[in-house]
């Protein structure tokens, strides 16, 4: 009837919240481990898909996850739900003596929540389990508490969506199309029992990630090259997961529509699950963009000086180098030694500091490694730096008010002041107290924090082998911060996101990365990023951009080429990175920020919307769907400014012969660019 082959942010702008869903009777559940309870990536998909899924479907959209009170305490606003025939859904699930919790996440959007307490079903765990066994022979340990967690979850969910369908049809008098979408096998229990049982919805299951996947990739198998190889069932019972394995694979085939997140993990989970993807659901993020073009570069710069303040307190005593030249890289995420690359990245940024010692000795690179590992706090190192620091900035602040003070009083007499009238001794022996308090008899510390298996940790082990100890003369300094950040982070007093736009480079080269959520976020904040071809958004951006690099993503080889050569080329990349100067490094942020709408859900949101629909014609055979929207333009041509390959292909970003000695202006005539923007 209307819109017609619309791009899917059109669609959302066109609707009235809900509407379609209302008039199609048209009912969506998300099902995930993760709903209002943080634990990794699948709650960022969720959280920050709620904008995009509420807008399109209204109150007719629900999450459904497990109660857990110490995140839902913080983001639940508890309270009954927006339909009559939810609230009656639920009501007959406590009569059946379930705590069931509802109310709506207090994120972007507000969907509405329906939280299982799990514990309230225990007392039914062993009716449960015997009866997934009756039904599919999957047979679950008695002490793998995280399976029987999902299990009653996943009883509990399938009871609830069959009460609301009856409920919803007696109310409505007409039919409901509901479509139950499952994230992940910790979720895929409840999927398996609607199937099972027949119950009439249509079903969704993505995987984020496969779990003999994670598991091989972890010990150091040589996993894109013998996937097809891989006997299956042996794999998982060697790793004492084949039951969750089989909940995984028979989510998998139960479902009507079946989807990963990249086609990366769908060539994996066609090997490991034995089916293929029906729709890749790329993940993407909610982008708010500033009215002002370029307020996210003001954003780097003020961020940027917190870092500078972090950077003068941890190397006091050694800060010999110039801020003004100091590049700010960083890598983060799971505590996953290969499969997030940090082993390739601490010894290709080993190299950095050789090429940049013999050829850029005036530039430095800090290099931020922040992974939470087991910790007994702060060094005292860390914090002391940080101490001494600060009273020398506080010594010096107090001279200058008097130096103020005192010319004042001089120029008032109508007099011009000299030297030693200004700065007195008594100001001289305080500076020289602070300088002195300034020395220190070892090396700037590796790491912020006491780590407790300091033998042991991969990352502090590597630092030795490459011996990156932060001398003097080294260009490139290693800080491994083992503490997610926050803002009450007492030595750097930022948070995550405020620490990523302050930085100028992201370094994901990983291993096994289904998707990747750092380098996107990256994106969106206007830092560049290195990412490889084995992750999610490496794939899907060498997909939709002509030239990746020249945009500020970097894309490392760890598929086709051997281990050395990917090392070498990240060194490479990071050498490059380091060459450019300022006035370039400005440009590529323009160009990385651009990319940003690529990765909202307001465009990438529709894969979902396939999905569903693709389910929901596979059980109603009535369904039509009206709307048929798509994913518009998401191709990027090489920016028009960048010089035409072959010359110059070494430095793509973003004009090769310019290097950090031809121009430090900061004040860039982005004359290209700005005519690009203009064009577009
Ligand atoms: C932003 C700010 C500029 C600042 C620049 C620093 O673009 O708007 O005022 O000079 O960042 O860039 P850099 O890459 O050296 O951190
Ligand atoms: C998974 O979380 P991870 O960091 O264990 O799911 C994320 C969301 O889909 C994905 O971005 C990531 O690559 C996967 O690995």
């Amino acid at each position: 009837r209307f819109y017609r082959g619309e791009s899917y942010s059109n669609l959302l702008a066109c609707l009235d919240k809900g509407q379609l869903a209302e008039e199609q009777n048209r009912w969506t559940f998300e099902i995930a481990w993760e709903a209002a309870n943080k634990v990794g990536g699948i709650y960022t998909v969720i959280r920050s898909k709620a904008y995009v899924s509420t807008e399109e479907m209204g109150d007719q959209y629900c999450l459904i996850g497990p109660y857990k009170e110490a995140c839902a305490r913080g983001e639940v606003e508890e309270g009954p739900l927006g339909s009559e025939s939810l609230n009656r859904a639920v009501e007959t699930m406590r009569n059946r003596g379930y705590k069931v919790h509802t109310g709506r996440w207090l994120v972007d959007g507000n969907p509405q929540l329906i939280l299982m307490d799990i514990g309230s079903a225990s007392w039914k765990l062993d009716e449960f389990k015997n009866n997934l066994w009756d039904t599919t022979n999957i047979g679950v340990p008695h002490l793998d508490v995280e399976t029987n967690d999902a299990i009653l979850l996943g009883y509990m969910v399938s009871e609830f969506i069959e009460e609301f369908k009856n409920c919803a049809w007696a109310d409505t008098d007409k039919q409901p199309k509901i479509v139950t979408h499952f994230h992940e096998w910790q979720a895929g229990v409840g999927l398996i029992v609607l199937r099972t049982r027949k119950v009439e919805v249509a079903t969704v299951f993505t995987t984020h990630a496969t779990l003999l996947g994670r598991y091989l990739c972890a010990g150091n198998t040589d996993f894109y090259n013998n996937l097809d190889k891989f006997a299956v069932d042996e794999e998982a019972g060697k790793r004492q997961i084949y039951h969750r394995y089989c909940i995984e694979r028979a989510a998998t085939h139960l479902c009507h529509t079946f989807t990963t997140v990249s086609d990366i993990t769908g060539y994996e989970a066609e090997h490991l699950l034995k089916r293929k993807a029906d729709v890749i659901t790329p993940n993407g993020l909610n982008v708010k963009k500033f009215s002002a073009l370029h307020e996210f570069q003001n954003l780097h710069a003020l961020s940027k000086d917190k870092i500078h303040e972090f950077v003068r307190g941890h190397f006091y005593g050694h800060f010999n180098f110039d801020l003004d030249k100091t590049l700010y890289f960083f890598i983060a995420g799971r505590y996953e030694f290969g499969n997030k690359g940090a082993d390739i990245f601490i010894e290709a940024l080993a190299r950095l500091n050789h090429y940049l010692k013999s050829t850029h000795p005036d530039v430095t690179v800090v290099a931020f490694l922040i992974f939470p590992a087991k910790t007994n706090n702060f060094n005292v190192e860390s914090l002391r730096g940080h101490a001494v620091t600060k009273s020398l900035r506080d010594t010096i602040s107090d001279i200058q008010d008097k130096i103020g003070k005192r010319l004042y009083d001089v120029c008032l007499s109508g007099k011009l002041p000299e030297g030693a009238e200004l700065l007195q001794k008594e100001d001289m022996v305080r500076m020289k107290r602070c300088i002195y308090s300034l020395q220190r008899d070892g090396l700037p510390p590796v790491t912020t924090h006491n780590v407790v298996d300091d033998w042991n940790d991969p990352v502090l082990n590597s630092v030795r082998r490459c011996n990156m100890f932060n001398t003097t003369h080294d260009r490139v300094k290693i800080v491994f911060h083992p503490e997610f950040l926050s803002s009450t982070n007492p030595l750097f007093g930022l948070d995550y996101e405020e620490f990523v736009r302050g930085c100028h480079l992201g370094v994901f080269p990983s291993y096994y990365e289904p998707w990747g959520y750092t380098p996107a976020e990256c994106t969106v904040l206007g830092i560049p990023s290195i990412t490889t071809n084995l992750s999610g958004f490496g794939c899907f951006m060498q997909e939709h951009i002509a030239d990746p690099q020249s945009y500020g993503i970097y894309v490392v080889d760890r598929r086709f080429i051997s281990l050395e050569d990917s090392v070498q080329q990240l060194a490479q990349f990071m050498y490059d990175f380091a060459r450019l100067n300022r006035r370039q490094r400005i440009i590529q942020r323009n160009r990385t920020e651009r990319l940003s709408d690529m990765l909202d859900w307001r465009n990438l949101g529709v894969y979902y919307r396939q999905a569903r629909v693709k389910a929901l014609r596979a059980v109603y055979s009535d369904f039509r769907d009206e709307v048929e929207s798509g994913i518009g333009s998401l191709n990027y041509p090489k920016p028009f400014s960048e010089p035409p390959s072959p010359s110059n292909s070494r430095f793509t970003t973003p004009t090769g012969s310019r290097h950090a000695s031809d121009d430090e202006s900061d004040s860039v005539d982005e004359e290209g660019e700005l005519a690009e923007l203009r064009i577009k």
